[in-house]
């Protein structure tokens, strides 16, 4: 399939905006979703709306079916053991905040290390501070490298036997940079810690392998890669699942409940209380299988290629800073920037006039912006169905801003 029939299959993206043609350069906040997905979500509502795991009848077998199956193409995406790996959540968020107070809280006490590093999103701080808090460990920050990249060696200077878990995101939303999860794996394990892996930003562009990475948890979301809102996994080793307790608790994850003592289903239900997310579900298999006809190899190859060409492009004009490394090599689809003194909400306020959909703000990584010494930037992110002339568009947007807001220039 060419980039021209990828397009195609988003009805979303042939439209105009402000009148002119949409681009859209928003897909690290959420991805546009295909006809497949569409049509998936709309197959269940209209043909086998049901609930699961309880019914008989033949429409709620076909909704079981549905939810159970999208769990199995979920496994093989990123090749879990088993389905008892594959928990369904709201998202990235939800996931993470799992992991930190279930197999936080239980494990860890005052003088342990929680390690994770400036570049982390919100999702990825905030839960990790609050298990801190709540037991009297300590959360540690891995350094940046002046390009914005971590070193092996500073993983190995921050990482000690007090650290009991590890927490790193695999692709930065912000700086687009790749992290090298396998070896800062490896070094958790040496020291007896877990390893996290918040791959929001990775599943949706490059191919996870859990196992090959020895992830000990995996969260991400599915509406970044080509899914709905409102449904993400939490991958987790079975052994350390096994002995972790629900945070959520009420119907669908018993077995038993008596007068006042009540007993768990078995994985991975015990960790997902009430009617579950079952459209979401669905519409995340048939994302899933439609990211694995194009291929995670060609969506990765098409995002460097149009990283590469975006860094050229826009370095090349006058006043720009961009942020992150300049070898397109090291990063994926996102490129971070500031265009001289202007504020990025009127970069993104002139884009949007030109129909340019960009993100301006601190992209829910306040501590990374502090590091940047910068309150906010903007950000263009690249996903398969953007082409080379879409970032000749952002191009001429940005030049355009430039001579709009000449007199701070
Ligand atoms: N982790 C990373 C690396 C993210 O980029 C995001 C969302 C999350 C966690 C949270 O995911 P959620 O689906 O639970 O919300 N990132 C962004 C972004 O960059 N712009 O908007 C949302």
């Amino acid at each position: 399939m060419n980039s021209r029939e990828i397009r195609e299959l988003f009805p979303i993206l042939n439209q105009e905006v402000n009148g002119n043609p949409l681009v859209y350069l928003d897909s690290a906040a959420t991805s546009q979703k295909p006809v497949q997905v569409i049509e998936a979500l709309d197959r269940y509502y209209r043909e086998y709306n049901s609930n699961v795991h309880r019914g008989v009848h033949t429409l709620g077998t076909r909704a079981t079916d549905g939810y159970e199956g999208a769990r199995e193409k979920v496994r093989k995406f990123i090749n879990a053991k088993s389905i008892e790996e594959v928990i369904f959540t709201r998202g990235t968020t939800t996931s993470l905040n799992t992991v930190a107070a279930s197999y936080g809280r239980a494990n860890l006490s005052e003088g342990d290390e929680i390690v994770i590093s400036y570049m982390e999103h919100h999702s990825n701080i905030i839960p990790w501070q609050q298990v801190a808090k709540a037991t009297g460990a300590t959360l540690k920050y891995l350094p940046l490298q002046e390009d914005g990249t971590i070193s092996i060696e500073d993983a190995r200077q921050t990482i000690t036997s007090n650290t009991k878990i590890v927490s790193i995101m695999q692709v930065s939303n912000v700086l687009g940079v790749i992290n090298p999860i396998k070896e800062i794996a490896q070094i958790a394990h040496q020291h007896g810690a877990i390893m996290v892996v918040d791959g929001a930003q990775s599943a949706p562009h490059v191919k996870v392998d859990v196992q090959d990475l020895d992830c000990d948890f995996f969260a991400f979301s599915g509406h970044k890669m080509c899914g709905p809102t409102g449904i993400g996994v939490l991958y987790g080793k079975k052994q350390l699942l096994e002995n972790m307790e629900p945070i959520e608790f009420g119907g669908e994850m018993i077995d038993f409940v008596g007068l006042y003592e009540s007993t768990w289903k078995e994985l991975p239900w015990k960790f997902e209380g009430g009617t579950p997310i079952i459209a979401g579900a669905i519409g995340l298999g048939a994302a899933i299988d439609f990211l694995q006809e194009i291929g995670l190899e060609n969506i990765e190859a098409h995002e460097h290629k149009l990283a590469a060409y975006a860094l050229e492009k826009m370095s090349a004009i006058e006043g720009m800073t961009i942020y992150g490394p300049m070898d397109s090599a090291k990063r994926a689809g996102v490129v971070t920037f500031n265009l001289s003194d202007v504020h990025p909400h009127d970069v993104a306020t002139v884009l949007d006039a030109e129909g340019i959909a960009v993100r301006a703000g601190h992209h829910c990584a306040q501590p990374l912006m502090k590091w940047l010494k910068v309150s906010a930037t903007a950000r263009a992110s690249f996903y398969l169905y953007n082409t080379e002339d879409e970032i000749d568009k952002l191009v001429q947007g940005l030049v355009k801003t430039k001579e709009y807001f000449s007199d701070v220039f």
